[in-house]
């Protein structure tokens, strides 16, 4: 039988966890495992907060994905995670247990009032950059990680 249906678009896209209240680790290690179409985790990286109060350190990783999910879609799916892992929306750029952003879709640029993607800071952060960098060299050149913000260091695998 032909199907005319077309096949939905896999994007390659990157996401950023991060987690600075509880056990980061395995709030970091849930997030992964409920989300589909992993092709690569990065290193572990312990960071120090960026904007914001007076806080703890965060774990951060970024997430590789081949996915065919819409952008709205990952979103709703992200904010579900977040809310699973116990996370309370309280002040912008506050503790979290929890936070995923979209950070890259391939081919997708987008300007909305729920969603920016490319997200709108990813360049000025170094806990964005250093393991997206260990992921896709050819999408965060040396020079972009020089240039971005804050302090990294790179402790392990999840
Ligand atoms: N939103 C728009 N675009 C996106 C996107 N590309 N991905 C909207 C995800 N969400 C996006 O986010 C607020 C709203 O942004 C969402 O409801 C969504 O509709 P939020 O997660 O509720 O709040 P937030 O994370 O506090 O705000 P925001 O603006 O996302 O913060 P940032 O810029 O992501 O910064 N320092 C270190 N070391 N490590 C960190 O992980 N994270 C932040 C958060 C600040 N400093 C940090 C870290
Ligand atoms: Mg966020």
């Amino acid at each position: 039988m032909n199907s005319t249906a077309p096949s939905p678009v896999r994007r390659r896209t990157f996401l950023s966890v991060g987690s600075n209240l509880g056990d980061r680790v395995r709030f970091l290690r849930q997030a992964i495992e409920s989300l589909p179409d992993v092709v690569a985790v990065s290193p572990v990286y312990e960071t120090v907060p960026v904007g914001g109060p007076d806080q703890d350190s965060f774990l951060n990783v970024v997430v590789e994905l081949n996915t065919d999910m819409t952008p709205l879609n990952l979103l709703g799916l992200c904010h579900r995670i977040e809310a699973n892992a116990e996370r309370v929306r309280e002040e912008r750029w506050g503790p979290r247990t929890l936070d995923l952003d979209i950070i890259w879709m391939d081919g997708m640029e987008m300007d909305t009032e729920r969603l920016t993607i490319p997200h709108p800071r990813w360049k000025d952060r170094r806990f964005v950059l250093a393991p997206m960098r260990d992921l896709a060299p050819e999408l965060v050149s040396e020079q972009d990680l020089r240039l971005s913000e804050g302090s990294v260091i790179q402790t392990g695998d999840l």
